[in-house]
């Protein structure tokens, strides 16, 4: 037959168009956009109709945590990753994502100096289970060893295809210093590789940490005033400048200020290439909800301790809408950080006692209280940093975004699948609807047929055991994901298996580098360094 599979009545959606046509597969690829196909053509092809639902490109999710080490968790604070790659990317297909870029990370330890092994490592605990989705690495870089960069990033290029590595700003364990900052850009702009930042002052975060728990301000909610918008103001002005000096491409992860988005758009404006990710949990939480303290649940609000922190208020959140419609984000990734409410290395479920008298609260006893004071595990500075959302992140900015009218259905399909593919090189394999490129696709449910619901975490994929969206309205979810021509969900059931994924790799980012003749410029160093 001429096709495997077909779509039709579907209103199709890419980054630039919208059209009402079907869609023709065959051997895992798209090999036909057409108003119709004639009987002939669909003849032996299983057919999918859309009922003129949204059509779009799969997600493309390149900020997910699995399997990251209990050793120094996924950001050295401890903590244990719920998700390993079967049941991380069997919630990602479930949310419409088909390919999910994770971290491997290397940490201060001598045995994970070989930014080769650290993959290997990672990639032999993809294998292990499997992957329901397509799957990736970013590389996490936390120390400057300059054999190690010289020798080995060409290595991860052409050997792994791994064309972006990450680098902190804060964390004690992970964090570089500007100077080791630089050395680190300048290896990665020598290979091509996208430098992704985590912008966050660390001494202003260790500073202010310090006074809170001098005046006994440990609970969650305090994680917040220790990491004010400034703390992401100062590190992306910083960083830029570190950039710029290197003329190298970043990217800023998780960006969750109107502050850090405008420093963004200031490098923008320059021309530099100065790139931003953003994430549902700022569009969808603030400090009220670390707000709520000790009930129902104790410790309620440690579920939503993520880094940065949710903005203050909904005034910047405004502001974050603002750059998702004016092209400052250039990518909404969902910062997959899971860690389990009810575990000894999750999210501690107790409240300290002084807190709570603080709070006119008496402080609960169901949750081995003694023990979490006694370890210090109560205090903010011992909660994980991360909260769940791989599978709620395109239902999110569906309804908050899209339905609501603040983005459009091309800039939705921009910010979750096309621009990560081009920005991390899988571009048009990915990301596009053309001829050749994957047949990987998410179909939402027809809008006015429809039932809005009130999530409860029993009805996500993940291996946490709680969602920080419980009874937040939604009002879609995907009604397929088709990963390379495979259904493998459908109507509120997973279809895929965990031996569906295969591994990217990936090629250079395909984002620009700048305005041309930028690294010309007599006045940069690049006139003279990069000779
Ligand atoms: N950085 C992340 O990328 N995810 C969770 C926490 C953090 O600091
Ligand atoms: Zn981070
Ligand atoms: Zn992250
Ligand atoms: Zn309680």
């Amino acid at each position: 037959s001429k096709f495997d599979l077909v779509i039709v009545n579907g209103t199709v959606v890419t980054a630039s168009d919208i059209s009402s046509c079907c869609i023709g597969i065959k051997d895992e690829k798209i090999r036909a956009l057409a108003q119709s196909f004639t009987d002939d053509e669909i003849a032996g092809a299983e057919v999918i109709d859309a009922e003129g639902a949204y059509v779009m490109p799969g997600g493309i999710d390149a900020h997910v945590h699995l399997c990251q080490d209990l050793k120094t968790g996924p950001h050295g604070l401890g903590g244990e990753c719920a998700d390993n790659f079967e049941t991380g990317s069997r919630s990602a297909i479930a949310g419409g994502t088909t390919t999910v870029i994770t971290f491997a990370t290397q940490t201060r330890a001598e045995e994970d100096r070989s930014l080769i092994k650290v993959v290997e490592a990672y990639n032999a605990r993809a294998e292990a289970t499997g992957s329901y989705a397509d799957y990736g690495f970013h590389i996490i870089i936390v120390r400057n060893d300059a054999d190690v960069l010289e020798n080995e990033l060409p290595v991860l290029i052409q050997d792994w295809g791994i064309s972006s590595c990450k680098l902190f700003m804060t964390y004690e364990t992970q964090r570089l210093t500007d100077s080791q900052l630089l050395d680190v850009m300048f290896a990665a702009r020598k290979n091509a590789i996208t430098t992704m930042i985590h912008a966050e002052n660390g001494d202003m975060i260790e500073w202010l940490t310090d006074k809170l728990e001098g005046k006994g301000m440990v609970a969650p909610f305090y994680h917040a005033l220790s990491r004010p918008p400034l703390v992401e103001g100062e590190a992306t002005n910083r960083a830029i400048a570190l950039a710029q000096l290197i003329q190298n491409p970043i990217l800023f992860v998780h960006v969750g200020s109107a502050l850090g988005a405008a420093n963004v758009r200031k490098a923008q404006t320059m021309g530099l290439p100065v790139y931003a990710e953003t994430c549902p949990q700022y569009f969808n939480l603030t400090w009220e909800d670390l707000k709520r303290f000790h009930s129902p649940t104790c410790f309620e609000n440690s579920k939503m301790i993520c880094s940065p922190p949710p903005p203050p208020d909904n005034s910047d959140q405004e502001d974050l809408f603002t750059g998702l419609h004016n092209g400052t984000f250039t990518i909404y990734s969902s910062d997959h950080c899971p860690f389990r409410y009810d575990h000894p290395h999750g999210k501690p479920t107790g409240v300290l006692e002084d807190e709570a008298s603080m709070h006119g609260e008496s402080a609960c006893t169901g949750h081995n209280i003694q023990d979490l004071l006694s370890r210090k595990e109560g205090a903010f500075r011992f909660i994980p940093n991360g909260i769940p959302g791989v599978e709620t992140r395109l239902p999110l900015l569906y309804t908050g975004a899209l339905a609501a009218g603040r983005i459009t259905p091309q800039k939705f399909v921009e910010l979750t699948s096309t621009n990560p593919a081009k920005l991390y090189g899988l571009y048009p394999r990915k990301g596009a609807l053309m001829p050749g490129s994957d047949a990987d696709l998410v179909i939402w449910h027809p809008e006015k047929k429809f039932q809005p619901f009130r999530l409860t975490n029993s009805q996500l994929h993940h291996n946490v055991d709680y969602t920080p969206y419980e009874g937040q309205e939604f009002i879609n979810w995907p009604r397929y994901t088709i990963l390379r021509g495979k259904v493998v969900w459908a109507n509120g059931e997973i279809k895929g298996k965990p031996r569906d994924g295969k591994y990217q790799k990936r090629g250079p980012s395909q984002l620009s580098h700048g305005l041309p003749g930028h690294d010309r410029d007599p006045h940069t160093v690049a006139a003279w360094l990069y000779k």
